[in-house]
């Protein structure tokens, strides 16, 4: 199997700088609305989004810039959305949190926890009675994995077979409170996903590789088996739960776990594949990174100076 290292950096480096720059630029002019930065996580949507086929379809939630753009959203209207001008695509009037592209199968991303999930559902349904050969995707948080609405899904769609696979970016916070303060000590995840006639399958969500591997796995098994699947990725947030903020103070917050930001700083899922795939592969690896990003900064301003921005 080959597999594109270089085009998955590439991606994951285009979310990052975007959303760097939509931190940067929020900061200065105090949008007023929420921001959830998908920073550190960008490996989860890019593994699935280039193991999956364009005729699969992607829904979203709350923190989903990443899902958007690694299914190949048009990323001008993204940025006209997140800082409300018409041209976004939701009319300006959705925000950071509401991003559709249908042109490219990204059905929308919905910020009331464990909704999409059932949406996202029925479409599986819709694919099966259709006997289309496309999965439908939905990504959710951990926090959201425990919404009733999660687990009522995933038995109906275990019990109907639908080509259903959710994706739980499990970066072990809700907010600010860790698993210990939400789950009992006995809680097992695999246990309740098999009992609930489902495929699970668990593996690191900072590392593109094993993202993808696994992905191509459970597709295969979807289709084959015809069973819902729940892939968990361990991933790590590196920015706060909200709002414009990138800072060591909030890695180095009480609510984290002790020597987090270590963590956080040797998983960079930017780096995994660097340090993997790329550093003796390309010459003059700084110069090509450079490029990208100077590529990346004349995108995100050819787009945001057209804004006029809405003053509060
Ligand atoms: C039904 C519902 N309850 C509460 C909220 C407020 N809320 C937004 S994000 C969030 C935490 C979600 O945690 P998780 O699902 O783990 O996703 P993460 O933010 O970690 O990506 C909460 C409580 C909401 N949007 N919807
Ligand atoms: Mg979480």
């Amino acid at each position: 199997m080959k597999i594109n290292y270089k085009k998955a950096f590439e991606k994951i480096l285009l979310i990052r700088k975007i959303e760097e720059l939509i931190l940067h630029e929020f900061n200065k002019n105090k949008i007023f609305s929420f921001l959830h930065l998908s920073i550190g996580q960008e490996a989860c949507a890019v593994g699935i989004s280039m193991a999956a086929n364009k005729s699969d379809f992607f829904f979203g939630n709350h923190r989903s810039h990443h899902h958007y753009l690694a299914k190949g959203g048009n990323i001008e209207k993204m940025i006209f959305e997140v800082f409300g001008d018409r041209r976004g695509c939701c009319g300006g009037i959705g925000g950071s949190m509401h991003l559709i592209d249908k042109s490219v199968n990204f059905q929308g991303s919905v910020p009331i926890l464990g909704s999409s999930i059932s949406i996202a559902s029925g479409m599986a349904m819709s694919k099966k009675l259709e006997k289309k050969n496309s999965i439908v995707v939905v990504f959710i948080g951990d926090g959201s994995a425990e919404e009733g609405s999660f687990y009522e899904t995933v038995n109906m769609a275990g019990l109907y077979n639908l080509p259903l696979l959710v994706v739980i970016e499990d970066n072990k916070y809700a907010v600010e409170s860790g698993h210990n303060k939400r789950k009992s000590k006995d809680y097992n995840f695999k246990k309740i996903i098999s009992g609930l006639g489902a495929i699970y399958e668990r593996c690191n969500g900072q590392d593109f590789e094993k993202i993808y591997k696994t992905t191509l796995k459970m597709k295969k098994k979807i289709l084959n088996k015809k069973k819902p699947g729940v892939l968990h990725l361990d991933c790590l947030r590196f920015a706060r739960h909200s709002g414009a903020h990138l800072s060591k103070k909030d890695q180095l917050a009480k609510y984290r776990v002790k020597n987090e930001h270590i963590k956080i700083k040797k998983n960079d899922p930017l780096n995994i594949i660097l340090n993997k795939h790329l550093n003796n592969k390309i010459q003059n690896i700084d110069k090509y990174i450079l490029k990208l990003e100077n590529n990346i900064h004349n995108k995100f301003y050819r787009v945001f100076n057209k804004i006029k921005l809405k003053k509060i």
